[in-house]
């Protein structure tokens, strides 16, 4: 960022902090309340995708706080200054040639008006607003009153609108969203904005936004936002674990209520030619499913991502009427457990061959785009991954369901990336954490094809500090979640990281002949075999290679390989794999290609528009190194798996 903002230091503060502080908290870090379904259709509920072109502007006055000191959401936003399309979903900063708006930090204004049905307008009827996610911090209004705010920008939030909409039919709902994207020491990832004062380098009030991770950090309304009806007395969350023996699984299930204590509950499982299998009532019980098909990894089993239906209907009498509600949650068999050596998906030994990725693409930056989501899922298919890791935060749901229903497994991060200032290991970031953690378990509980959670990425973790902040995030994390390991991904010297002793899974990075020893690819097999047998020796838990990579520009040549070149990034893969090869008959249990295709970074002198470690190109071309993955990946699948050949080239020709 390279704006200048007349309000200076204290103004941008004063842009974020007073006002958030100003509006009663729904968000912030008062912890997760209530669930977070996703929405889908039912006999009981309906749905409207408000995506599309909505009406924009970045507040560029001074302190950046026009927008709250003239009301801009009292009145429709053309009437308040000029205004300009947005596309929703999509991060904002790609999509017109202004520079200022690309690089642009503080409040930004989107404004939708949408017309409901009238028969959403009667009594009895809930209508809720719902934002898959916007970066970062969000305040939003329906008709001029604010219905949520909510602090992070990768997971949902919602907002019970119904008592507005239904006062007011006759006008369409208009629905306003203030966004901040400032990062600060205690946001998640953290940043913080620094002043250049030095009046004969820098104009007046000159700043920029510091980050210490390596993604731009593109803002925007990044995911779906819907409308949806539930009748007023609803289901407001499901909870599913399950175990499994191999004539029997176990469907354990927790459900609540919300408008009534008077309901009654009944459910029923259908496996996939729709044949109930087992039913229950009550808010909570156990299904048990004989014969069970279990939930497997994509090239594990012949028939990956094996999901039975849970449909779980309510009935409640209120104000003479009865009241029917109706969910169906997808339900994925398997289980999880970890040794010293191993990873086990129902029982088996599980190796993650897969990619580390970003949510990052011409244009849209950030936002979700189905064409790109499907041609990813396909190349992964193409390459023989088995898995990913959501780096650097949480995907979107979207993709999360493509996961569980093709079998890809995944190690789901939260936003906790970057965070290396000591100050963002004091209380106030660490209740955030413990928030987001609640947030993203929350909404991905019930995924089978998450089998871990990862709490952060390359924090410093020999700052002293760091023992207590991961002993108490680990813990909340699991003890939220009792069914998963819990994992962050380290880059630090086993000798002194403080985090480490807390995990289930070490995963940990490193980029030797890239970042140490640059141009050396003969220190990996050294360097490399003397990292595991380090954290080995040290923690006997099993490790994922998390991350290892190189940079190569596509059609830069070098023979013999020389850095940035195709085939230098050929050459370190090999390398590592050799190591690899080596300790996977021990205890790595998995590695993770940094990264699957090139994406946006703030510039610098080591960024060529963007990072390029990407073994496809952002435009999701493949790169030489993509073929050598691909060999690899479906040697050790064949390996391990007893696929019959036929599936095999199935895969193959996708
Ligand atoms: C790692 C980070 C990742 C970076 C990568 C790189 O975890 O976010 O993009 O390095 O520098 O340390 O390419």
């Amino acid at each position: 960022m390279a704006a200048a903002a007349p309000g200076g230091v204290a103004g941008l503060c004063r842009l974020l902090l007073p006002l958030l502080a100003a509006v009663p908290a729904a968000g912030g870090s008062r912890g997760a309340v209530g669930g977070m379904l996703y929405p889908r259709e039912s006999p009981s509920r309906e749905l409207k995708e408000l995506g599309g072109v909505w009406s924009f502007r970045a507040d560029f006055s001074p302190g950046r706080a026009a927008g709250f000191e003239q009301r801009w959401y009292r009145r429709p936003l053309r009437e308040t200054g000029p205004v300009i399309d947005m596309p929703v979903p999509a991060s904002f900063n790609d999509i017109t040639q202004d520079p200022n708006l690309e690089n642009y930090i503080g409040w930004v204004w989107y404004e939708k008006e949408v017309l409901l049905p009238q028969r959403w307008l009667q009594d009895n009827l809930r209508v809720v607003l719902r934002f898959g996610s916007a970066h970062y911090y969000s305040v939003v209004w329906v008709n001029g009153v604010q219905v949520v705010e909510h602090e992070g920008g990768h997971l949902p939030f919602e907002a019970d609108i119904s008592s507005i909409v239904q006062g007011s039919p006759q006008i369409p709902c208009r629905i306003t969203v203030a966004l901040n994207n400032t990062l600060t020491p205690h946001t998640l990832p953290p940043g913080s904005i620094e002043y250049m004062n030095d009046r004969t380098r820098y104009p007046k009030n000159y700043f920029v936004q510091n980050i210490r991770f390596d993604f731009f950090n593109y803002a925007g309304i990044h995911r779906p936002v819907v409308l949806y009806t539930t009748p007023s007395v609803y289901i407001d969350d499901i909870t599913v674990t399950t175990t499994s023996t191999e004539s029997v699984a176990k469907v354990q299930y927790q459900v609540s209520v919300v408008g009534s204590t008077f309901y009654s509950l009944s459910l029923s499982l259908r496996d996939q030619e729709g044949r109930v299998v087992a039913t229950g009532d009550g808010p909570a019980g156990v299904l048990k499913v004989s014969n069970p098909n279990l939930w497997w990894p994509y090239l594990m089993h012949e028939n990956p991502g094996y999901r039975y239906f849970l449909e779980v209907k309510m009935q409640a009498q209120a104000n003479e009427a009865l009241l029917e509600d109706v969910y169906t949650l997808p339900v994925g068999i398997r289980t999880v457990h970890v040794t010293s050596t191993q990873f086990l998906i129902n029982g088996k030994p599980f190796y993650f061959h897969g990619v580390n990725k970003h949510e990052d693409a011409d244009i849209r930056g950030k936002g979700l785009d189905w064409a790109l989501i499907v041609k990813d899922f396909n190349l992964l298919r193409w390459l023989g991954a088995n898995s990913f890791r959501t780096s650097h935060y949480p995907y979107a749901e979207e993709i999360m369901d493509l996961c569980d229903a093709y079998g890809i497994v995944v190690i789901d991060e939260c936003p906790g990336v970057g965070i290396k200032m000591p100050e963002s290991f004091g209380n106030k970031s660490l209740q955030h954490h413990l928030v987001v953690m609640e947030e993203l378990i929350r909404r991905d509980k019930n995924r089978p094809s998450v089998v871990m959670w990862s709490v952060a990425n390359e924090p410093a973790a020999e700052l002293p500090p760091a023992a207590y902040y991961f002993k108490t995030l680990i813990a909340h994390t699991k003890g939220l979640d009792p069914t998963r390991p819990v994992t962050f991904v380290t880059d630090t010297n086993y000798a002194v990281d403080r985090g480490a002793p807390y995990v289930d899974v070490i995963c940990v990075n490193s980029y030797f002949s890239w970042y140490h020893d640059p141009g050396h690819l003969e220190v990996i097999p050294l360097q490399l075999t003397a990292q595991f047998e380090n954290w080995y020796k040290t923690y006997q838990k099993p490790i994922i290679q998390s991350e290892y990579g190189a940079d190569s520009v596509p059609g830069l040549h070098s023979d013999p390989p020389l850095m940035f070149s195709e085939e230098y990034q050929k050459a370190m893969l090999r390398e590592y794999h050799s190591v690899f090869d080596k300790k996977r008959k021990e205890y790595v249990i998995g590695e993770l290609i940094w990264n699957f295709a090139d994406f946006m970074t703030n510039q610098g002198t080591t960024r060529v528009l963007g990072n390029k470690k990407g073994i496809f190109t952002r435009q999701r071309q493949p790169k030489s190194a993509a073929f050598v993955l691909r060999e690899r990946y479906w040697k050790i699948a064949n390996e391990s798996s007893c696929l019959p050949p036929i599936m095999k080239s199935h895969i193959l020709f996708l």
